[in-house]
């Protein structure tokens, strides 16, 4: 298709190359209740590899989105029976978010303030029908760059590089408002014992490797319910929703021994590593207060010998 057209920049067609590769991943739902309209976004959307799935009205477009969550972009018709294209944008917004579901509308309406509308109601873009087949092309594409730039971002700033692991940043930003009335919260701040001694005998890179694999290990045993994130260098928290401390307790020290009887194979061969632990529960008080708490119990936990949960 490129080199049939042959008069894109060479910045344009190595941007185009690079995508198509992951655009085979991507699924694009196309709402119209046009079949003719319908089959024609089709066509363009295979030209560029995408997975194309298709709904006749916004009602059938929803229930689409619900059993296929991971649909990455909406190209939808204005006027359509049942539920049409703005409607179906305002409920798909109260689920998706721009960032997690871009949307791009479509009509041959001449209403011209169509495409303000459009985008107020959270569209991501808007192309009035009929259009150039390469303006198409570079909305579809752009739309889909911004996605994957704001996921680069949430990325960043929420998920540490090394570990993986939730930062800080994320921990604080999804529990700053936890409050004692509303449920039982504990948190189970973490330190691996003796780490200097990992970097000072076997290198920072097998400490880094220990750091990985430890953080694999919390997330297989809490990811799925709770939050597990970095806190800085060897320290993690756990923010344990629904759970009181001595629940919390049980698991860490479950969790503790666990740890400490598997060793961790790393570049330099089998490693063992313990680790110490402090667990409070929400009382009155701010989300910083009972990490204080935590901490203390921490310090008593490494006072103690290490090795151990303290509550
Ligand atoms: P304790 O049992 O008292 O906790 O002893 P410790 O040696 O674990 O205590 P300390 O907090 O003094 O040491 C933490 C070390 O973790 C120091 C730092 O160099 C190391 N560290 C922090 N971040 C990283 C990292 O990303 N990679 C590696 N390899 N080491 C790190
Ligand atoms: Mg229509
Ligand atoms: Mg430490
Ligand atoms: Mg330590």
């Amino acid at each position: 298709y490129v080199l049939k057209e042959n008069r894109y920049s060479y910045q344009y067609v190595v941007k185009l190359i690079s995508r198509l590769k992951r655009n085979q991943q991507v699924k694009v739902l196309v709402a119209d209740d046009s079949v003719v309209s319908r089959k024609f976004v089709r066509v363009l959307l295979e030209q560029h590899l995408f997975k194309v799935i298709e709904a006749n009205d916004g009602a059938q477009a929803l229930t689409v989105l619900k059993d296929q969550p991971d649909i990455q972009l909406l190209i939808t018709d204005y006027n359509m029976p049942n539920v049409d294209g703005f409607e179906l944008i305002l409920r798909v917004r109260e689920q998706f978010s721009r960032e997690n579901l871009a949307i791009i509308g479509l009509s041959n309406d001449n209403d011209e303030s169509l495409s303000a509308r459009f985008i107020k109601n959270g569209a991501n873009d808007f192309l009035q029908k009929p259009f150039v087949h390469e303006e198409f092309h570079c909305r579809v594409l752009n739309t889909l760059d911004s996605l994957d730039m704001i996921r680069s971002l949430w990325e960043t700033a929420n998920r540490d590089y090394l570990t993986q692991a939730f930062t800080r940043r994320y921990f604080f930003k999804k529990h700053q408002n936890e409050q004692q009335d509303n449920n039982v919260f504990s948190v189970a701040l973490i330190d691996i014992d003796f780490f200097k001694k990992v970097n000072d005998t076997h290198g920072h890179d097998v400490g880094d490797q220990v750091l990985i694999e430890f953080a694999k290990r919390l997330e297989m045993a809490f990811g799925q319910h709770f939050t597990v994130a970095r806190f800085g260098g060897e320290e993690f928290v756990v923010a344990f929703k629904g759970l009181d401390a001595e629940k919390t307790h049980t698991l860490m020290d479950k969790f503790r021994q666990q740890c400490a009887n598997k060793v961790i194979d790393t570049s330099i061969g089998p490693i063992t590593m313990t680790f110490s632990c402090g667990v409070a529960t929400l009382r009155s008080e701010t989300i910083d207060s009972v990490l204080h708490r935590a901490d203390e119990y921490l310090y008593l936990a490494k006072g103690a010998g290490r090795n151990r949960v303290v509550s």
